[in-house]
């Protein structure tokens, strides 16, 4: 064909881009930073979308709002990371009679799955499982003395993680969890819930689970503040989740011992789902992202790899 028709081929204008809308919980941790701007590198102008990507800022009532105004405006497909569970079935009939199919991702609602067209995400409680699991075997028949700091109230991340980690205590009776609090999945959070735990149970505890790599780094500044050693040289075990870059380099240097992978790069799956949408071809409702689990150099397991600079070098996040 000629140049000019070509060109014109070439040149997606805006009325053939694809209109998403991604309700993004905030901005909250590593790991959500690293799912914005995935999101960001994948649905561009090239790929033949425009993006509008709301931070709800870790609040329900805002994240609602941004669903209403996506329905308003009309896009062509609206995607949640539902900061929640809860209290979504309203605003996701809205969307479905408005014709609008609304694709669940990273976390999981309370809701029919006829209100929502697709899931992408990962398996909190299946991580939890492997937490348990990974420190039943290294402690044998030690006792532990458990204190978890919980991710943000409500948030299917924190509730899987916790659920899929009690069953694993449940298992062994010299194991007793001393107190679970949330820390938002925030650094200030994770330091602020360990110094008051550690003012109720210095010198009482030897593993601690952080929910998130960010609580993490700030139970470490509150367990350095005290005194307490931590990781594979240290009194108390540590346990995280998202094995994010930061999160992984502490691995690596045993301030970890274990950190169990949540993968954020979600983008081009959802992507795909949306295409097959689009060509009207079969998609599937649920789709899984794989997670896997690190642990410090040295650590044997059957459940965690020992982390490499190598595995580090080659994160995409
Ligand atoms: C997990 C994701 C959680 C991460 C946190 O799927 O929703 O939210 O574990 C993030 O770091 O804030
Ligand atoms: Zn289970």
């Amino acid at each position: 064909i000629g140049a000019a028709a070509m060109g014109m081929a070439m040149t997606a204008n805006a009325a053939d881009l694809i209109k998403v809308g991604y309700a993004q919980v905030g901005h909250e941790s590593d790991w959500r930073t690293a799912n914005t701007k995935n999101y960001q590198d994948t649905f561009t102008e090239d790929n033949g979308y425009s993006l509008e990507l709301v931070d709800c800022d870790n609040d329900h009532a805002k994240q609602i709002e941004a669903v209403r105004n996506f329905i308003q405006e009309g896009l062509d497909y609206i995607i949640i990371a539902p900061i929640q569970s809860a209290g979504w079935d309203t605003v996701l009939q809205e969307a479905q009679d408005a014709g609008i199919p609304v694709i669940i991702a990273d976390r999981e609602i309370d809701a029919d799955e006829s209100l929502y067209t697709a899931w992408v995400g990962t398996a909190p409680h299946d991580e939890g499982v492997t937490a348990g699991k990974w420190l039943g075997e290294q402690l044998g028949d030690k006792e532990a003395n458990i204190l978890q700091i919980e991710g943000s109230v409500g948030a299917s991340a924190a509730i899987g993680r916790t659920e899929g980690f009690q069953e694993e205590v449940d298992k062994h009776d010299n194991w007793k969890i001393l107190d679970s609090q949330s820390g938002d999945f925030t650094q200030d959070g994770g330091q602020q819930v360990m110094e008051s735990f550690i003012k109720s149970y210095e010198g009482k505890f030897n593993v601690v689970v952080c929910q998130n790599d960010n609580e993490a780094y700030g139970a470490m500044d509150a367990m350095d503040a005290a005194g307490i050693t931590y990781g594979v040289d240290g009194d108390v075990t540590l346990i995280s989740y998202d094995a994010t870059h930061d999160g992984l380099q502490y691995t690596l240097d045993g301030k970890f011992n274990l950190d169990v992978e949540c993968n954020p790069i979600q983008a081009q799956t959802v992507s795909d789902v949306i295409q097959k949408i689009q060509n009207k071809e079969d998609y599937e409702k649920k789709t899984l992202i794989k997670d896997e689990a690190f642990n410090a150099p040295g650590i044997k397991s059957e459940f965690a790899t020992e982390i490499t600079k190598d595995i580090l070098d080659k994160r995409a996040y």
